[in-house]
């Protein structure tokens, strides 16, 4: 065996960071540390490292070149949100949605799991910046973790490595991230969050958004308050921009909870009918939004990647998706085929395999009742490979935001779209946002819950407080976004009502024209929707009856939407914005005169 070449020395002198790291070192007594400095060198080291400790598996590189193959433990292959805390000095800081636990207790009982959880193992300290390089917006994390399956999706995931270190400099605003895997034992397993400290300690999972600190935890639970103290917004939104066949750039923000369409919305590709546009991905999952001397919001996607849903990813559903995952990505918890040399998972192109080699390892054949894939299996991959990133990802201004989206997964009741009277009313929509839980979490699947802007898991405090922080920005922005509502999953008899993906440019295309005042609506009572003909359905195959469903608005159903809508608000009590409550109370009004 050669020497190993890694890097056991601080290449820095932040006395902070040195510090830090000594102490965290000294609890978890690894047998060395290791600090990454994100070079190609340092990369094929990691990758060969993973491959001989059976981490990850190599696949065929002629096809797949610098793809790899993971699987997680099978009972760690979501984010657990039951176990995931907000350690304020106050349980009203966190608010009722979040779990508490004292700073103290977290600390103290994570302390004792961490006490000598790396002997044998190797820390590695990783470096990253969550934005672009030299953004004002960027924000630097370290992250010491014992897992290199987590070192080489941050490498994706983030900028890592000397940038990060280089931005950071001899100041002592990182975010202090700890993670180590333990036993991968549920009964300790704890995703902690230490607003006041800047600080995340992790412990017992192994898998996306419980160990990738720099994603959910920091730049949405840590990021939100950031955004609260210091004006501007942490949202778990997806940024795109609309390009029109003039050339005109139209840049829109979406917010749907995990797994209900960020990902395949971002790098839609529009159908033949609206040749000559284009869609370019600024980001897929996390926007940072702030006020600019323009008076508009202006929106940076912190991060450099994409951990993506697999399942349901086809050439049909999301070609961009299936060429960016042709080389240097990680598949986490899909299934192989029987040489080992590819992948394959539910919804991909071509026939059903014969026989496969399941997510945990098991022979599987297309007669097994089981599916071949976890449902939450993910791709991870760099934004780079994606054929329609927008040059303006890595932009440290980020990009001018016309319009927000609010969505989620409803079976019944929310239409096809629907605009937003004004700032306050599009602030209900998102806090009124419902949606059907998906495999994204732990738990059961399919009920209709609460996701108030889809940052129901990834609020870091008080959700009243975030209502009336997102009302007040209203005063900071001279010319905010329009507001919209969206449900690609209304169903009749089982069946989705109107067919997505790429044909909701359509939808894109009149939101698009709304943020930039030109085409028709209707007016509601819900807000403004499209008459018939205001939506461009030529060459869709779809009946007058189908579109109407997927449109309409029933009262009926809105009376026990907004009942149903009192029982979040209520559990709020006194943090709960007024305007949002007497806006609720007033629709119910405006709709009994329809009933
Ligand atoms: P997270 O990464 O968990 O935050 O998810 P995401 O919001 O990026 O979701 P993603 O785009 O990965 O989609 C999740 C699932 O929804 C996939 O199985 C898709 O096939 C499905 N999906 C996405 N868009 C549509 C759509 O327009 N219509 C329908 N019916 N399904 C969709
Ligand atoms: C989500 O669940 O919203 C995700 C995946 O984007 S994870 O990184 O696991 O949170
Ligand atoms: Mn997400």
């Amino acid at each position: 065996m050669t020497e190993p070449r890694n890097s056991t020395t601080a290449p820095t002198s932040n006395p902070h960071l040195i510090q830090w790291v000594k102490e965290m070192a000294a609890l978890c007594k690894p047998d060395r540390i290791v600090w990454c400095d994100g070079s190609e060198d340092e990369k094929t080291r990691l990758y060969e490292q993973a491959v001989a400790e059976g981490v990850i598996q190599e696949l065929d590189q002629k096809k797949l070149p610098g793809c790899y193959y993971a699987r997680s433990n099978p009972n760690d292959v979501a984010r657990v949100e039951h176990l995931t805390f907000i350690c304020t000095p106050t349980k009203d800081e966190a608010g009722p949605t979040n779990n508490w636990m004292a700073p103290d207790e977290a600390y103290r009982k994570l302390g004792g799991l961490f006490d000598g959880a790396m002997k044998g193992r190797t820390m590695y300290v990783v470096p990253y910046i969550m934005g672009p390089a030299g953004s004002e917006m960027s924000k630097v994390g370290i992250e010491l973790t014992d897992s290199i399956y987590v070192v080489l999706n941050m490498r994706i995931m983030t900028r890592m490595g000397k940038i990060a270190l280089d931005m950071l400099g001899d100041a002592n605003t990182f975010n202090r991230g700890l993670h180590s895997t333990l036993d991968v034992n549920p009964e300790r397993r704890y995703i902690c969050h230490f607003p006041q400290d800047n600080t995340i300690w992790s412990i017992g999972s192994g898998y996306g958004g419980n160990v990738l600190l720099g994603k959910k935890c920091l730049a949405l639970r840590i990021g939100s308050v950031l955004g609260r103290d210091e004006g501007w917004l942490a949202e778990h939104m997806l940024i795109l921009g609309v390009e029109s066949p003039e050339g005109q750039m139209t840049y829109v923000a979406a917010a749907f909870p995990s797994a209900c369409g960020k990902t395949n919305f971002a790098m839609m590709i529009p159908p033949k009918r609206f040749n000559g546009w284009k869609i370019w991905t600024v980001g897929d999952d996390i926007a940072w939004m702030r006020v600019g001397p323009d008076g508009r919001l202006w929106a940076i996607n912190p991060e450099a990647g994409y951990f993506g849903v697999a399942p349901g990813t086809s050439m049909q559903s999301n070609p961009n998706a299936m060429q960016t995952v042709l080389k240097d990505t990680i598949f986490t918890n899909v299934a192989l085929t029987p040489d080992k040399g590819d992948v394959w998972w539910e919804g991909k192109d071509g026939p059903i395999p014969a026989d496969l080699i399941d997510w945990q390892g098991r022979p599987w054949t297309n007669a097994s009742p089981e599916k071949a894939a976890h449902p939450n299996s993910r791709f991870t991959a760099p934004a780079r490979n994606n054929p329609c990133l927008s040059r303006f990802a890595d932009d440290p201004q980020g990009v001018p935001i016309s319009a927000i989206i609010f969505g989620g997964r409803r079976a019944s009741t929310v239409p096809l779209v629907l605009q937003s009277f004004n700032w306050t009313h599009g602030v209900f929509l998102g806090a009124t946002l419902g949606s059907e839980t998906t495999a994204a979490a732990t738990g059961k699947v399919g009920v209709v819950r609460r996701d108030p802007m889809a940052m129901l898991p990834f609020c870091g405090y008080n959700m009243g407080d975030y209502f009336a922080h997102w009302l007040k920005m209203q005063h900071k922005i001279a010319n905010p976004p329009k507001i919209f509502m969206v449900n690609w999953f209304r169903q009749h008899n089982g069946k989705f009502l109107w067919p997505g993906f790429g044909e909701n440019m359509r939808v894109l295309k009149w939101i698009v024209d709304r943020a930039r005042v030109a085409r028709g609506a209707q007016e509601t009572i819900m807000g403004w929707v499209p008459r018939p003909g205001d939506l461009d359905l030529s060459g869709l195959d779809i009946s007058d009856e189908q579109i109407h469903e997927a449109t309409k608005i029933d009262y009926r159903e809105w009376k026990t939407e907004l009942e149903s809508q009192a029982e979040f608000f209520d559990k709020l009590g006194d943090r709960m914005p007024r305007p949002l409550s007497l806006w609720r109370e007033m629709l119910l009004a405006r709709v009994a005169e329809r009933l």
